[in-house]
């Protein structure tokens, strides 16, 4: 049982009433804060008690550390969630909160700092035996020593800022005369990005597999990880698809990977849920690439193989209780997807597509769940991330859970903006996803808008099944059975 009665979470949106949702079912009350755009969203709604902490703007609502403690004094909350994003991996925040004796519901200030480092976090593991991809472990300070070192590793390089993360800050170098004006670029762009010039280099594995381990800490020294999820299918850094586990590893390979993943958690006295990325190369081989320090927005796949419910296990661990299980307790249970519904238009470069909800209609049935923060009639704020929700279906293995996922989408009905559904079951019908075969470039290797035309609308069947009975009867019909049973034909046919 826990010390904690009320929880201010400090976020928006879908994890701020996903974390909400739990504290209820822990008996903890509940409050949200909320910016002036979100005076009608639902977690306020959801939420006990709530505060407005500004304007519109994040960096003058969410992200002002100091509106929220006080948010968090007035209500008498005792603990902080801090979802993802926002202050979620801001190392002053964590140690304001507890400065201020409340309770931080995330790892200590020192990992989040440490683990932020990205140079550091690599000095750190690797004492703990993790494999690391071959580079510098040190900040580049000559350039003519990093050419050396590059020509050692073999080009292409990529050159990482080290206070960047998720891609931010990258560079690949193919070729030694690039060098230098590479190097230049990225050193301006981490300073102005991140006000940390400092840069190091590394073997740039080309067809990379992202492979990622979830892991639990206590402050008692135990950590544990819940298994892994495949994040390969991304655009521009931003994942699209996920899950859970990744139909790639062997069960030796996971084991070996696990161990790992424990491993960079206690190189950093790791408490709470974290994330642990891993590269792998085309022979599958597996390097450590950085950790992420907070509860991450693919976690739902997780909780659906294991069932686990993280948010609770980490409300225990911030609380001082021990993870209540072991790493031989664990198995994983099938098989699970999550798809991430975009207000984007991906037939034109996914380009936001911010709107009212004329319609919204969610999918449901076995093995459905729908983490989101909005209701039909309701606006998509501009100020933010333009996630409306995450679907996600879990089934007894990839290939039913592949079927559900494509069923769950044709039924899922948004009207009023684009958004990435169809993007999705494009995805899910494509040989490459369901073979298993593919890698981070799947969406620039197979996506052209054109391919979204490929997919038969739920409206555009039922005319087609129509046409097909015209035909094959030389007569109309109102018969819905036959047609439908003539449009799930068309249907096969077009596959
Ligand atoms: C890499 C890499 C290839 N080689 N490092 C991108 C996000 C950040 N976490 C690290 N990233 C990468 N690091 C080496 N040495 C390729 C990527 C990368 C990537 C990684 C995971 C998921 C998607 C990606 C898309 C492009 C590049």
């Amino acid at each position: 049982m826990t010390n904690i009665k009320k929880i201010l979470v400090a976020n928006r949106g879908e994890i701020a009433i996903r974390v909400m949702r739990t504290a209820r079912e822990m008996g903890i009350n509940t409050v949200a804060i909320f910016s002036e755009a979100d005076r009608n969203a639902l977690h306020v709604r959801y939420a006990d008690e709530a505060v407005l902490v500004g304007p519109p703007p994040s960096n003058e609502s969410y992200l002002r550390m100091d509106k929220v403690i006080q948010a968090a004094k007035l209500t008498g909350a005792d603990a902080i969630h801090p979802g993802y994003g926002f202050l979620s991996e801001n190392e002053e925040f964590a140690r304001l909160v507890e400065h201020e004796g409340l309770i931080f519901i995330g790892p200590s200030s020192e990992s989040i700092k440490l683990m932020g480092n990205k140079l550091a976090a690599k000095a750190a593991v690797s004492k703990f035996n993790v494999p690391l991809v071959p580079g510098t472990s040190e900040p580049i300070e000559n350039v003519n020593e990093a050419k050396i070192i590059a020509s050692e590793i073999g080009y292409p390089i990529l050159i990482k800022a080290s206070a960047g993360g998720g891609g931010k800050g990258m560079r690949i170098v193919q070729q030694e005369a690039d060098f230098e004006e590479q190097m230049d670029r990225a050193t301006s762009e981490a300073r102005s990005a991140f006000g940390d010039g400092s840069v190091f280099i590394e073997k740039y594995i080309t067809k990379p597999r992202h492979i990622e381990f979830q892991v639990l800490g206590d402050k008692h020294g135990n950590v544990v990880h819940v298994f892994d999820r495949e994040c390969s299918i991304q655009r521009r850094h931003q994942k699209v698809i996920e899950e859970a586990p990744s139909c790639i590893l062997t069960p030796e390979k996971r084991v070996a990977m696990g161990e790992a993943a424990v491993n960079v958690a206690k190189s950093c006295g790791y408490y709470s849920a974290g994330t642990v990325e891993f590269i792998l190369d085309d022979q599958l081989n597996f390097y450590f690439l950085e950790m992420n320090t907070r509860l991450q927005v693919e976690h739902p796949v997780t909780e659906e193989i294991t069932g686990l419910d993280l948010v609770q296990l980490q409300i225990l661990i911030a609380a001082g209780d021990e993870i209540p299980f072991n790493q031989k307790d664990l198995k994983i249970n099938g098989h699970a997807i999550e798809v991430r519904v975009y207000a984007e238009d991906p037939a034109n470069n996914f380009l936001p597509d911010i709107g009212t909800l004329r319609t919204y209609m969610r999918p449901q049935g076995l093995g459905i769940r729908v983490d989101d923060g909005f209701e039909q009639g309701m606006e998509i704020p501009f100020y933010y991330d333009p996630m409306i929700a995450k679907l996600i279906t879990h089934a007894q293995n990839r290939e039913a859970a592949i079927a559900k996922m494509i069923r769950a989408i044709q039924e899922y009905e948004i009207t009023g903006i684009q958004t990435t559904l169809g993007f999705c079951e494009f995805v899910m019908h494509h040989d490459a996803f369901i073979s298993g075969n593919f890698d981070t470039r799947f969406v620039e290797n197979y996506f052209t808008p054109g391919a979204l035309q490929q997919i038969p609308s739920a409206e555009e069947e039922k005319i087609a099944a129509a046409l097909a009975s015209l035909l094959a009867n030389g007569t109309k019909t109102n018969d819905n059975e036959l047609a439908i049973r003539a449009g799930s034909k068309w249907k096969k046919a077009r596959l």
